[in-house]
């Protein structure tokens, strides 16, 4: 099986083509599809911001799409920055952004979630959504130089995401569990087709 994944960001492929490739699924991207468009993501929640990227990719191709929209939520921020997480500083000033709002918060208090929302469009456009979560907290200061975005603020038992390797990070993360999810139900519908 062929997907399309409606991204801009070449870490989000990076980490669905590690997941799918060992699962039979060839991921290619938007870009070498041949498309180059960033749609305004102007919904309230992930999902609605998924469904928007994917459509926008469907409605081009008409052929099976993606679409991953994905951001970090800290309890102490009342859930911001939320699905303003690319929004919230530039790319690469995310991480010190963060740790300047929560210099003053104690270590008992800095619990975070990362959180994916897959949305999955088949040849027809029915959509389905898988979401992922990852319970965390937010360190005092940046550690590994792997993965992106926030992972290097990111503790997940101890260690920042940016200090796992990739397969480390797939095998627990938002983005792990919401792609794993729906390659489940990618392979039920498979089977049932055959049937
Ligand atoms: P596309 O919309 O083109 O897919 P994007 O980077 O704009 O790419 P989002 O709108 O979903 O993606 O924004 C998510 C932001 O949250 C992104 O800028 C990252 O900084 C951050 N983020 C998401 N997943 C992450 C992860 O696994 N590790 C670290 N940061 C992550």
């Amino acid at each position: 099986m062929k997907i399309v994944m409606a991204t801009n960001n070449q870490n989000k492929l990076k980490e669905a083509r590690e997941i799918f490739d060992s699962l039979g699924i060839v991921i290619i991207s938007q870009k070498e599809a041949g498309i180059a468009i960033e749609p305004e993501e102007n919904g309230k929640t992930f999902a609605e911001n998924a469904l928007i990227k994917a459509h926008a990719v469907y409605d081009l191709l008409k052929c099976p799409v993606i679409a991953d929209d994905s951001g970090l939520c800290v309890d102490a921020l009342d859930g911001r920055p939320n699905v303003y997480s690319a929004r919230y500083a530039p790319e690469g000033q995310q991480c010190e952004k963060l740790l300047q709002e929560l210099e003053n918060i104690p270590e008992n208090q800095r619990t975070a979630q990362f959180v994916t929302v897959i949305a999955f469009l088949d040849e027809n456009g029915k959509e389905i959504l898988c979401e992922g979560v990852c319970q965390g907290a937010i360190g005092f200061e940046k550690k590994g130089t792997n993965g992106f975005g926030y992972d290097p603020v990111f503790l997940y038992q101890g260690k920042s995401f940016a200090e796992l390797s990739a397969d480390e990070k797939n095998a627990i993360s938002h983005r792990g569990i919401a792609l794993r999810k729906l390659y489940e139900i990618l392979k039920e519908r498979s089977l049932n087709h055959a049937e």
